[in-house]
């Protein structure tokens, strides 16, 4: 087999780039390990940055979104009992979505398969040669059979786990853990308010997000170590009524729960994103806490650098734009890095009495300074991009 550019993980970084390819008539190759059903249906990320909300309305895989998001013009902080509201749009003339990730790769997934695009699912066994040669070859396993496919170019879009990191060689890490996880869940219930809420009390931080007009996505600051077992469905709605009360009377909508998981937290930076032929894009290079809701918006951001550059090498032979996707990307990475790593010093609680008064010091000033809140709104809703997603 032979492709343009063979793509490693079928999660939103490796989707998102095989699409945006296509559009520009580069033909690529996806590899996938899990089953279809399995990515279709994992619940992750739910935020979607104005960027990324344009990108796909662009790339023409908004239809459901732009049916099915919830658009949002703002989101609460609250801490001791009082509600802030951050004004996305007064402040920066922006907003965000509201739309599951599980859904963005539905929406991929079908515009993929339906332009007759190879997508591989149940890939094993995934094996990198020659990254630094002209031809780069991806080998895998399917079915119990062995293959190759010749590529112009190999795109680690594995996430985290993935292996596609492990043959850039002389990698610098950059990592912090956080001493908390998020346990998270979704409920078959109405949101009990319209907007986000960013809540922190002294039992710790909680959020109120959603997915839906019928789902509710919630999530508990608790121990790395904690057990889910130790949270049966009273424990968790208890906890949340206790974390997300107002001096408003507050009241949160119940219903059963579908999903429950915990989510440790890490902040992860790797560089250089390029080893000869070989670009990392997504997870794959970094990871953020989710308190800013960065993640994904990140690899959307990272595969559209990566699209636009090798338009420029498959429309006019172009090596420059390639040559400086780390610097590129890194720069977006760095501030959603900080941008992440401060929202989640600001709304959890530690073991540190002097960190926990900073905090606080923190959301007050953001309560009360138009400056700090559209630093907030302007991160928040991510920085504009440098460049379109198209070469031409
Ligand atoms: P993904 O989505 O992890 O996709 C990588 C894909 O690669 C596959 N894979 C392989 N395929 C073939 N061979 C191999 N050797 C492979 N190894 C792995 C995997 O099966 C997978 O399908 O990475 P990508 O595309 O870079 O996208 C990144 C986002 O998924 C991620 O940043 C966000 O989901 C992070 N994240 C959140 N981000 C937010 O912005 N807001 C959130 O609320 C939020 N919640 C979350 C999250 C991540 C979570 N994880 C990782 C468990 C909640 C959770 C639970
Ligand atoms: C979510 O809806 O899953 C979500 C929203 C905002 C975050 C993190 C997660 O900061």
């Amino acid at each position: 087999m032979r492709t343009q550019v063979g793509i490693i993980g079928a999660g939103p970084a490796g989707l998102v780039l095989s699409h945006l390819l296509h559009q520009q008539g580069i033909e690529s190759v996806v590899l996938e390990r899990r089953r279809r059903e399995h990515v279709e249906h994992r619940v992750r990320a739910g935020v979607l940055e104005h960027g990324t909300v344009a990108t796909l309305r662009e790339a023409g895989v908004g239809k459901r979104m732009n049916e099915a998001g919830l658009p949002h013009e703002g989101t609460e902080l609250r801490f001791g009992l009082r509600s802030h509201r951050i004004d996305f749009t007064e402040l920066t003339g922006r907003s965000i979505v509201v739309y599951g990730q599980q859904e963005v790769v539905k929406d991929l997934i079908a515009a993929r398969v339906e332009a007759g695009g190879d997508l591989r699912f149940e890939v094993e066994d995934v094996t990198l040669i020659g990254m630094d040669s002209v031809r780069p070859t991806i080998t895998f396993s399917q079915n119990g059979v062995r293959q190759k496919v010749r590529c112009g170019f190999v795109i680690g879009a594995d996430g985290f786990h993935g292996v596609s990191r492990g043959y850039v060689p002389d990698l610098v890490t950059y990592e912090r853990t956080y001493p908390f996880a998020w346990l998270g869940i979704l409920a078959e219930a109405a949101p009990s308010s319209h907007e986000l809420i960013y809540a922190r009390h002294t039992n710790g931080f909680a959020l109120h997000s959603m997915r839906s007009p019928s789902l509710t996505r919630m999530y508990l600051q608790v121990s790395p170590e904690e057990d889910l077992a130790a949270w049966p469905d009273e424990r968790l709605w208890e906890e949340l009524r206790i974390r997300l009360a107002d001096d408003a009377g507050f009241e949160l909508t119940e219903g059963p729960l579908l999903d429950r998981s915990i989510t440790p937290m890490r902040s992860f930076v790797a560089t250089p994103m390029q080893h000869g032929r070989l670009f990392l894009a997504g997870d794959a290079a970094h990871i953020v806490p989710p308190t800013g809701a960065k993640g994904m918006n990140l690899a959307i951001a990272d595969v559209r650098v990566l699209s636009h550059a090798l338009g420029g090498f498959y429309a006019d032979g172009r090596t420059d734009l390639l040559d400086a996707y780390t610097a590129t990307a890194l720069k977006r990475v760095w501030r959603a890095t900080h941008f992440s790593w401060w929202m989640t010093s600001m709304l959890h609680v530690v073991d540190d009495p002097f960190g926990n008064q900073l905090a606080l010091a923190q959301l007050d000033y953001v309560a009360s300074s138009r400056a700090m809140a559209t630093s907030l709104a302007e991160n928040y809703t991510g920085l504009p991009f440098e460049q379109g997603w198209s070469y031409r």
